[in-house]
Formats: structure tokens, sequence, C-alpha cells
């Protein structure tokens, strides 16, 4: 998540690209280079950096990669990789090692013969990290020597040097990012916990160590060792287990087609959503693209063909009763992951996290295609069960068709459609208008008198909706909050095949913003309503629509000095800064629920986009999205608790 005010600071068109040389360039536009200089693009320092070392471990050099959060936010990226070159490059004149640090796009261009696979999504080289950070130290272990540069905002501070002998072979890279460029230099330990722990399933045999040297609380400092055996076997497990598998064993194949390494694994759940991730050189591409093209086609027409061999009876049934299997029938409670490798890759789309390669579709149709029908070919009991859970499946689809035209007949557009509780705003133009979901009837009310009616439109949701993880999706349209938040937005919706129906040009507000009570309750509603985005309309959160408002929890008075806290740190904050750390002397109102705010306070503290705290629901990590939604709503009650012990601070005030 990232406050608004980054997103909107951060977005540069091709028309303010000028043409600047060298690192220069990269410190005037860092947001073209990196994407952003929010919290986003500071972790993003660290996966470049690491993407060079997890390249010289595809090269078959390297086997551990080390990387350390030191106690000032530097980090250290150290692998025992064969070391970047230090001799003297020819054309520059200068040992490669600088070359490398200092030319843009020159990182791992000596090694004629092998190409970059790795490469984060804007795959910018390390030249970046350095021009982005006040200081950066490179070492290189080659030789028994240890070789080394520094640099202060990418320049050299003097040529590369020996400083000392050692045993050790590799490439040590520490950097110190520019507090004047970043807009917080605070690395978070879980962010790049999870992208490890991603690298390591995605690249199997390599071990990355994150250690965190800064202490918590309690003086602790934290370590993680990544590890994968088995690769994306291990990583859909990983994914699924917190669901009810359908059978045990993971489907999985691991080859080359067209020159073109292709690895999958794929695994059925009794639950009814489809979790496809996918990637291409380690990127997640979020948006798809020909290999989710042919992994799409080589499932449906493999199923089909056997289920037409194998289970006609049952088939014909079907037809009996005018029933049709789709596409996404096959799809459902599946979690699949697909990782291939391509030599020139071409992102496309919004986010260009969409493959383009159109060679790519044919190969992974035939990989997996010949994989999945090898498989149900020896395991009839499996392949019977998954063909039962697809004919459910087109059933229960045809079922939900018909509930869900009654209700969506009801467009807002041919009038009349909108719910009744919805209390809109005034102005017709989506771009400036703003829906808030609020938890309760009494908050509803005061949100309803402290809004900017001009712009802000209020919807009042009663108590929890329901858990979209654990019923068929289309009882949502049997669901009265549901239906409510789906006429009032205005976009139709759906899974699969059906979320072509969906249309976001005709969402009513660019901003949806969940509002709920600061506590535990709060809290679990805000994550049934983005498990409800999160699966039904992936969309809305891609292109940047869903917000979580930031309520306080404390109004905290020492005299005439009077300020609203938003966390418990920032209450003790105050007891600091004005009343030398004590509790006795300051007048603490706590607010339990958004009910106990007057409208006033609420437009103030909450509403008012001139003082508010939004945050912006992004999916960073889809895989680890979706591991955390399915352990959320499921039924194992332990991780459950573990999580939110971990995560929320409401639990901490609550409990
Ligand atoms: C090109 C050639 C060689 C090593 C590397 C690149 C290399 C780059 C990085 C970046 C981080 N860790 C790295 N490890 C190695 C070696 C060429 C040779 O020794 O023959």
């Amino acid at each position: 998540m990232t406050d608004e005010e980054i997103m909107n600071g951060a977005d540069y068109s091709a028309s303010n690209i000028q043409v600047l040389e060298g690192l220069e360039a990269v410190r005037k536009r860092p947001a073209m280079y990196i994407g952003d200089i929010s919290e986003k693009g500071l972790h993003h320092l660290v996966y470049e950096t690491v993407d060079n070392s997890i390249d010289e471990a595809l090269a078959g050099f390297c086997t551990h990669i080390e990387v350390t959060i030191n106690e000032d936010n530097s980090i250290i990226v150290q692998d025992n990789g064969r070391g970047i070159p230090v001799d003297m490059h020819e054309k520059e004149h200068k040992s490669a090692l600088e070359v490398v640090m200092t030319v843009l796009h020159a990182g791992g261009k000596f090694d004629k013969g092998s190409y970059k696979v790795s490469g984060g999504l804007h795959g910018v080289g390390v030249s970046c990290v350095n021009a982005l950070s006040s200081h950066m130290t490179s070492q290189v272990f080659r030789d028994g020597k240890i070789y080394q540069q520094e640099y202060e905002k990418g320049k050299p501070l003097y040529d590369v040097k020996v400083v000392g002998e050692t045993t050790l072979r590799g490439t040590r890279q520490q950097f110190w990012p520019d507090k004047t460029i970043f807009i917080t230099t605070e690395y978070k330990y879980d962010i790049l916990a999870n992208r490890m722990r991603e690298l390591a399933f995605l690249n199997a045999g390599i071990t990355i160590t994150l250690t965190d040297l800064r202490p918590d609380d309690e003086g602790n400092t934290r370590q993680d060792i990544f590890y994968s055996k088995d690769g994306l076997q291990e990583f859909v497990r990983y994914i699924d287990s917190t669901r009810t598998h359908l059978f045990n064993d993971v489907i999985y194949l691991n080859t080359e087609k067209q020159g073109i390494p292709i690895e999958c694994a794929i695994m059925y759940n009794t639950a009814y959503s489809e979790n496809l991730h996918s990637y291409v050189n380690n990127i997640n591409t979020i948006e798809g693209g020909t290999h989710l093209q042919g992994f799409r086609m080589a499932l449906t027409r493999t199923l089909k063909k056997y289920a037409e061999e194998q289970c006609s009876k049952e088939l014909e049934k079907l037809e009996k009763n005018k029933v049709e299997i789709s596409g996404e029938d096959f799809r459902e409670g599946l979690t699949a992951v697909i990782s291939i490798k391509v030599a020139e890759p071409q992102f496309e789309g919004q986010t260009k996290t969409k493959l383009g390669n159109s060679e790519v579709a044919g190969a992974v149709q035939q990989a997996v295609g010949e994989a999945l029908s090898n498989y149900l070919e020896e395991h009839p009991k499996e392949a019977k069960l998954i063909v039962d859970k697809v004919i459910l499946a087109a059933t229960a689809r045809v079922a939900a068709r018909k509930a869900r035209e009654s209700v969506q007949r009801k467009s807002p557009l041919s009038g009349g459609g909108l719910p009744g509780k919805l209390a809109d705003c005034s102005d017709r133009d989506p771009a400036n208008c703003e829906m808030f979901i609020v938890e309760g009837d009494s908050a509803g009310g005061s949100a309803k008198q402290g809004r900017n009616r001009h712009f802000q439109a209020i919807l009042p949701i009663r108590g929890k909706i329901f858990n979209v993880e654990r019923v068929m999706w289309h009882k949502a349209f049997e669901h009265e909050e549901v239906n409510n938040i789906i006429q009032a937005l205005g976009v139709r919706y759906g899974l699969g095949e059906d979320s072509k129906e969906a249309n976001y040009d005709k969402l009513r507000y660019h901003k949806v913003v969940i509002m709920t009570d600061a506590d535990v309750d709060g809290y679990h509603i805000d994550t049934l309503l983005m498990t409800l985005f999160y699966r039904y309309m992936p969309e809305l959160i891609q292109r940047g629509h869903l917000f979580i408002a930031t309520p306080p929890l404390y109004r905290c008075k020492k005299g005439k000095i009077e300020e609203y806290c938003y966390n418990e740190q920032q209450r003790l904050q105050f007891l600091l800064k004005y009343n030398d750390g004590q509790e006795q002397g300051v007048a603490t109102q706590r607010y339990k629920g958004l009910g106990e705010m007057n409208p006033e306070q609420l437009w103030e503290t909450t509403m008012n986009p001139e003082t508010r705290l939004l945050k912006q629901v992004t999916i960073e990590d889809a895989a680890g999205a979706d591991y955390v939604f399915s352990m959320l709503m499921g039924e194992d009650v332990a991780p459950r608790r573990e999580f939110i012990e971990k995560n929320a601070n409401y639990a901490n005030i609550d409990a």
C-alpha cells in the first residue's frame, strides 16, 4: 500500500522525457527508471541488485546470496559468484566494474553467449541503484584479492583498487539510498522477505539469506533463509497450504520447448476461485499474456478431450440439461504457477506486465498439454475428481447466470437502479468522485453529514459481509450488501470469460474508499471487502481505484495543543513532545468507532483530502496476496491468529 500523495507525484509521461546523459538522468527522473520514489521504488533498489546475483546463479556460478538490512537502513547484497570483472574495459578505458556501476544498462554485457534473463520489472541495472544512493561501496572478491570502489550519487570517488586479501569469491554491494530522492528510506522486512521467498521458489537450488540487523522493540534482530529444492512444486503447495486439496498431488512439469525453458505446477482445491500466477524471467506478469493463453488453451483442450473419451455418460447428461462447459469451468479451484524464461521478452499492457511474444503460446500449450495428458492417463482416480468438479462448476455457473442476470438487469444506467441506501454525490465526472463504503448505519449517518456532497458519496453497509473464499462466487448476487456495492459502482463483474462483461469505463467513482472502525471488527470487515474486490474485481485494484481510510485512534490534548494520533506510536510521540513522556496531564480520547466522532471530526480526520491519510490497495505480490487471503478467510485458525497478532496494530490495543 502506498499513500495517495505519492502516487500522484510519481507519474511521468513520455512528454516529460528529456534527453539527459548518464546517471544524471536517473537522478533527475528517478520514477522513469525505478517506477516511483516511494516505498515501492526504495525496495526496488534491492531487487535490482539481487537480480544481478540471481543471473550469476542462473549462469551456474553462484549458490548463495546474502541480503542484509543494516541499522542505518543501508543494504548489503553479497553473493558467491565469479565476481564482477575488474580488468580494463577496452572501449571505455576503465575497469569493467566501474563501467557496470556507472554506465546505464551496462550490466551483464561482458558475457557474450549468455543472455540476461533475470532483471527487475524495469531491468535498469545496478548503475541506477548507484545513481540513487548517497553512497555506495562495491567489492569484488577474485583471485585472492579484494577489489573496491566507492561512489557518491553514482560518481566514483577513486579508481578501483585492491584493499586486501581474501579466500572468498564473489561480489559485495552496499548502498545507502539517497534521502533527498526517496520519500522514505526505511526498509520493510516483510516486503523484502516476500520477494526473496518468491525468488527462492522461482529459482530452485539458490539459498537466499535475509538478515535484519535493526533491533526490534525487544532488541532482537531477524533472519530468514529461503531455499527451495523442488521449485514451483513447493511454491504451489505454499500458496495452497491453507486450502483443502481435491487430491494431494501436484501436477508438475519442468522442460524446454522451442528453446523456451518452461516450469509449471498445478494443484486443485475444493474452493471456487481460479488462482493463476505467472512469471517471465522472474517477473510477475500480473496482466498475463501469451504464456497464460497457452496454459489455458492446453488445460481446456486436454481436459475436454479426456472427459469426452472417458466420461461420455456424464457429458450426455449435461447436454440434456442444456449446460455447456466453458473454459472457466476447467479452472475453478485451480491454483497454478507458471514460470518461463524468454531471451527477448516483449512486455505490454498498462503496467508492462503482459507478455506479448507470440511464439510463447504454442510452446507453453504443447508443454502443458503433454504433461497434463500424461498425468490424467496415469491417474484415473484423480482425473475423475477433476472432471466431476468441472461438471459441477458448469452446472452451478448456468444457475448463477440466471440469478445474476436478474440482478444486473437493473443497471444504474437504465435509470432507477441505484441502491436506496446510497447517498450519491452531485458531480457526474467519475474522475472527481469518491464513494465511501462505511460500516454501520450510525457511522454512515456521521459520514453523510460530514462529507463534501459535491464529490463524495456514502454507501453504508450493515455488519459483516459474507466470506468470498468459502462460497461459490455467484452466491454474491444473492447478497444484498454486495449487490448494493456493485450497483453503486455501476460496473458489471464476473470471473474468467464473464470478466469480459465487466466494464470499468462505466465505473462511477474513481476512488472507492473502505471506511471502518479502527478495531478488530473493522479490520475484519476491511479484509472481507478487500477479498471481495481482489477475487471478483481485481482490475478495480490494478487500476488503482481501491483505498482504505485511516481514522485516528486518539485525540490527545495538552493545554491548547490538540492532535489526532493514528497509531500508538504517534500517541507516545505526543506524550514525549509535550509532556516529558508522562501519561498524567494529557487528556486522551480513545475513538472506539467512527460513530464516536461527530461529523466535523470525521471530515477533518478521515475524509478531507487535504488532511486525511488514504492507503491505496495495490497488488505488489499476487502470489503472496493469494496465500494471505486464503489463509485469513480459510478454516484453519492458527495461522490466521498468528498473522493478525503480527500485523494488526489494532489487535494489540483491543486484545
Ligand atoms: C559478467 C561476467 C562475469 C561475472 C559477472 C558478470 C557477474 C556480475 C555480478 C553482479 C553481481 N554479482 C555478479 N557476479 C558476477 C565473470 C566473467 C569471468 O570471470 O570470466
